[in-house]
C-alpha cells in the first residue's frame, strides 16, 4: 500500500453495552473504544482498536493503544508510505486498528469493497455464531441460548471458568442436544486440569478455545492428546508464525483468527493460508467491536479458509445504536449478507460517532 497520507485522527469512543460481558478474566459494561481515521486525498479509512478496558485478555488496553497509536505507530504512518509498524514489538491491536484503516482506505481509493481489496469474496453471507458471557445463573443463561437459537445463529459458544464448567456444559446440552455447541476458558485451566477437561468430551462439542495459558503452545499439543474434544486456539496465536508452530505440535485442531489479535489483515491472511494448506478450519472471532471492527470482520470472514461459524453477530446484541449505517443484521438462517459498497459497506453514523467521542486528537503531516 502506498498511500501518502495527509492526516490521522484517533478518537476514544464510549459505547455502553446492552447487556454486560463477563468472561473467566472479568466482566465488562461498557466499552471504551479506539477509533482510527485515516485520510489522503479527501478520502478517510476506517479502523478499530479491538483491545479491551483493561490488560486482561491480553497486554494491551485502551489506553496503551492510545499512546502507542500517537507516539509511534501514527507518526511513522505519516512520515512514510507504508502500514507496516514492525519496528513496533507487540501491541498488535493498536497496530492492528491502524492497518486496517489503511486497507479501507486503500479499498475506498480503488472503489472496491474490503473484502475485494483483502482478496475475499469466497462466499456472499457469512455465517454466524455468538458468544455468550457467564451469567449469574444457569437459568439466564439456558434463556439467552434459546433467544439466539431462536434468533436463527448457527453455534452458540459459552464461557467456561472453574467453577463454571462441566456442570453447566451438561444442564445446557440437556436442554439443547443438537445445538451446534462450544465453549471458550480463555486460558483459565493448567493442564493439571486435564482429567477435568476430559469431562467435557462426553458433551460433544465443536471445539474447547483457549483452555491453556495465553502464551502456550506446548501444553496444548499435551492436551489435545488427551481430548476427544478439538482443541481451538485464540490467545495463543498471535502471527502465522505461531500457527504453523500449533499445527506442527497438533496443539490445536482449528484457529480462531482475530484481526486485532494478529496485528491486521496482513497477518491474518498469512494465518489463514497456513491454516489452509494445513487443513485446519478457521473462524473469525470478535471482540465486541462497534460497527467498524465488525465490518472489517466481515470482510475477513470472505477468506475461504473461514469454513466455521464466527463470532460475528448482529450490531443489536451489543448496542442500542450502532456507530455505522446500517448496522449489522444477522437474517433468519443466522447470516450476515456481505455489502458490495466501496470500503466497509457500511456507511459511519458521523453525529452519533462524534456524540460519543470522548477524546480526539488529529495529526497532520
Ligand atoms: O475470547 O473470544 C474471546 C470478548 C472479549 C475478549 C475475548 C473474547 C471475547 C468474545 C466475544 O468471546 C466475541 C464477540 O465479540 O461477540
Ligand atoms: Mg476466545
Amino acid at each position: 500500500m502506498g498511500i501518502a497520507l495527509d492526516r490521522i485522527v484517533l478518537r476514544e469512543i464510549r459505547m455502553p453495552l446492552v447487556h454486560f460481558f463477563e468472561t473467566s478474566f472479568g466482566r465488562t459494561a461498557e466499552r471504551r473504544i479506539v477509533i482510527v481515521e485515516v485520510c489522503a486525498d479527501g478520502l478517510s479509512g476506517w479502523g478499530e482498536v479491538t483491545c479491551g478496558e483493561h490488560p486482561f485478555y491480553n497486554e494491551e488496553w485502551t489506553d496503551s493503544a492510545w499512546l502507542i497509536l500517537r507516539d509511534y505507530a501514527v507518526p511513522d504512518a505519516l512520515a512514510g508510505t507504508s502500514s507496516r509498524t514492525s519496528f513496533i514489538r507487540g501491541h498488535y491491536m493498536a497496530r492492528g486498528g491502524l492497518e486496517a484503516a489503511m486497507w479501507d482506505l486503500e479499498a475506498r481509493r480503488n472503489g472496491v469493497p474490503l473484502w475485494k481489496q483483502i482478496g475475499g469474496g469466497a462466499r456472499r453471507e457469512i455465517p454466524c455464531g455468538v458468544s455468550i458471557g457467564i451469567q449469574d445463573s444457569v437459568d439466564e443463561l439456558l434463556t439467552k441460548i434459546d433467544t439466539e437459537v431462536e434468533a436463527g445463529y448457527q453455534r452458540i459458544k459459552i464461557k467456561i471458568k472453574p467453577g463454571w464448567d462441566v456442570l453447566v456444559v451438561n444442564q445446557v446440552r440437556k436442554r439443547f442436544p443438537q445445538i451446534r455447541l462450544m465453549a471458550d476458558a480463555n486460558s483459565a485451566y493448567t493442564l493439571a486440569d486435564a482429567d477435568h477437561l476430559r469431562r467435557l468430551d462426553e458433551f460433544y462439542l465443536m471445539m474447547i478455545e483457549q483452555p491453556l495459558a495465553h502464551d502456550d503452545i506446548i501444553d496444548h499439543a499435551e492436551l489435545q492428546a488427551k481430548l476427544a474434544t478439538p482443541i481451538c486456539l485464540d490467545e495463543s496465536i498471535l502471527s502465522a508464525h505461531h500457527a504453523e508452530q500449533a499445527i506442527r505440535l497438533r496443539a490445536c485442531h482449528i484457529i480462531n483468527i482475530k484481526l486485532g489479535r494478529v496485528g491486521g489483515f496482513a497477518e491474518a491472511r498469512r494465518i489463514h493460508d497456513a491454516a489452509v494448506k494445513a487443513g485446519i478450519p478457521v473462524w473469525c472471532g470478535g471482540m465486541l467491536e462497534s460497527g467498524v471492527g465488525r465490518a472489517h470482520n466481515i470482510a475477513l470472514s470472505t477468506l475461504p479458509g473461514f469454513v466455521l461459524p464466527g463470532d460475528v453477530s448482529a450490531s443489536r446484541r451489543y448496542w442500542t445504536r450502532d456507530v455505522v449505517m446500517p448496522p449489522v443484521e444477522v437474517n433468519a438462517a443466522g447470516c450476515i449478507a456481505v455489502r458490495d459498497e466501496p470500503g466497509l459497506g457500511y456507511e459511519i453514523d458521523h453525529d452519533y460517532l462524534e456524540s460519543i467521542t470522548v477524546r480526539r486528537e488529529a495529526i497532520s503531516r
